[in-house]
């Protein structure tokens, strides 16, 4: 534990991410937050491996053996360094979601990066620009619902909050190595075109998701062998929520409290405190909790899917552990919306000089989807100048939510003329359309994208990009890209 002085008043900032092995044994990993600058590092090795997910031993793709992937901590401004070896029997690459990055070290294969072969290592150096919570994931295939993917938690040095503790909280889908594999399941979904109609949310206008996962994790762990996070009656607490799911948009909430939140997608918003958050693929929330005496059930309810993902806050020892079905009230009261939510002075981009409008689309098939029609082998471009701010017009012409996700920025969401929050991943219903601002301060060429991985996988794969389109064959670095090499 470490204290800092900060306006007037003693800050203790720890770090914790809590497994369910670690925090049965009463133990947890991570490390104090520091106010001195350190070198971060950390190898990632990319392997098969066998992984417990409670009472649920599974075959899967790691990193580093464990599930979520270890958790990458720096301090913003500062140079993250992290090896890559790809000891997997494919191509990888890692993605470092939400970081306004080097393009040539985002891990988007076919765009700004070669992927990494089978045997072969790639060393990710890249400076973290902006404070906030974000997560990195493999960009190959259908590789991120395997078990490739973990947290990149980036400090603030002058944090303006104030609070004794930070909670880690990694959401996702499961299905690797108990209905086949995330290949299988993408191979199902090409064979149909219905879409399964008991996978309908209110609050997704629709149906909600492609397919039921057999499981759905908290920091690696199923409801049966929940993880538990250690704490202490009163302790001020700073959740961070990251949905790494496939296909799960999931509402949380924490049994018998209240969320401040305090950040959207690593970006800081106008406080606003509600009961639950609705949370898609890629997005991530902070909020801020006072914790209550007892143990109480942290739930994940998984969109359409009547399931759910469950893990225990506990600040008492002798309090009963919470069912995995509890009751929790919170779930069915005030959720968070992007209404709800504002970008402070500080964090507001300039007001656009022109608008482009990125229609989201269906095919007939049922299992296709399009950006302005077109699929991800010819994809759709938005051309930007280095400099300018122009409107992205998201307009939802399918019939389901996406979660679009822009690679290498964080644009501002337009709420009813309203400048909301930052963001970089956002929710487009099925027939809504939604207005996101974007500042070209990143050139490259960019990734996209839908980030239910099965809509990406079936074409819903764009890119923004500066100035004219690069020549076929070569990447925005200018590296030659030999037609065998392509990774789809
Ligand atoms: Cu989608």
């Amino acid at each position: 534990m470490t204290y800092a002085w900060r306006s007037g008043a003693y800050v203790t900032r720890r770090r914790l991410l809590v497994t369910g092995a670690f925090a049965a044994m009463g133990a947890v990993t991570g490390s104090a937050g520091t106010a001195v600058a350190q070198p971060r590092g950390m190898t990632l090795r990319a392997r098969p491996a066998k992984v417990s997910l409670g009472r649920r031993t599974v075959s899967t793709w790691t990193y580093n053996g464990v599930v979520p992937g270890p958790s990458i901590e720096a301090t913003a401004g500062e140079t993250v360094r992290v090896p890559l070896i790809n000891a997997l029997p494919a191509n990888t690459t890692v993605h470092w979601h939400g970081i306004r990055i080097d393009p040539r070290m985002d891990g988007a294969p076919g765009f700004s990066q070669e992927p990494t072969r089978p045997g072969e290592r790639f060393d990710y150096v890249f400076r973290v620009p902006d404070p906030g919570t974000y997560f990195y994931h493999s960009h190959v295939g259908t590789q991120p619902d395997r078990g490739l993917y973990g947290p990149l938690i980036v400090a603030d040095p002058r944090e303006p909050l104030s609070y004794d503790q930070e909670i880690t909280v990694l959401l996702d889908d499961w299905l690797d190595g108990i209905s086949g594999t995330p290949d299988d399941a993408l191979r199902r979904l090409n064979a149909s075109t219905q879409h399964d109609d008991t996978l309908r949310s209110a609050v997704l206008g629709g149906v909600a998701a492609e397919m039921h996962h057999p499981l759905y994790l908290i920091n690696g762990r199923a409801p049966d062998a929940p993880a538990t996070f250690h704490s202490a009656p009163g302790r001020r607490v700073r959740f961070r929520v990251i949905n790494a799911a496939a296909d799960t948009p999931f509402r949380v909430a924490l049994g018998g409290h209240e969320l401040t939140v305090t950040h959207t997608d690593g970006f800081p918003c106008k406080p606003v405190t509600v009961d639950s958050i609705l949370i898609g693929m890629g997005e991530r929330y902070d909020f801020l909790v006072r914790l209550g005496s007892g143990a109480f059930p942290l739930v994940a309810l998984a969109e359409g899917k009547r399931a759910r993902a469950f893990a225990v806050v506990r600040t008492s020892r002798r309090a009963a552990t919470p069912a995995k079905d509890a009751k929790v009230a919170q779930l069915t009261g005030r959720m968070l919306n992007y209404e709800d939510l504002r970008a402070p002075r500080a964090d507001q981009l300039p007001r656009p000089s022109r608008v482009v409008t990125v229609r989201l689309g269906m095919r007939p098939s049922g299992n296709e989807w399009t950006l302005n029609d077109r699929l991800a082998a010819d994809p759709m471009r938005v051309q930007v100048d280095r400099g300018e701010t122009i409107r992205i017009v998201l307009d939802n012409e399918s019939p389901m939510w996406h979660p679009m996700h822009l690679h290498g920025h964080t644009f501002q969401v337009n709420v009813n003329g309203l400048r909301g929050p930052r963001k970089d991943t956002v929710n487009i219903k099925p027939r809504e359309r939604l207005e996101i601002d974007v500042l070209a301060d990143n050139p490259g060429e960019w990734m996209f994208h839908c980030h239910n991985l099965y809509h990406q996988e079936q074409g819903m794969m764009g890119a923004l990009g500066y100035g004219p389109p690069p020549r076929r064959g070569t990447t925005h670095t200018g590296m030659h890209r030999p037609a065998h090499k392509r990774t789809h």
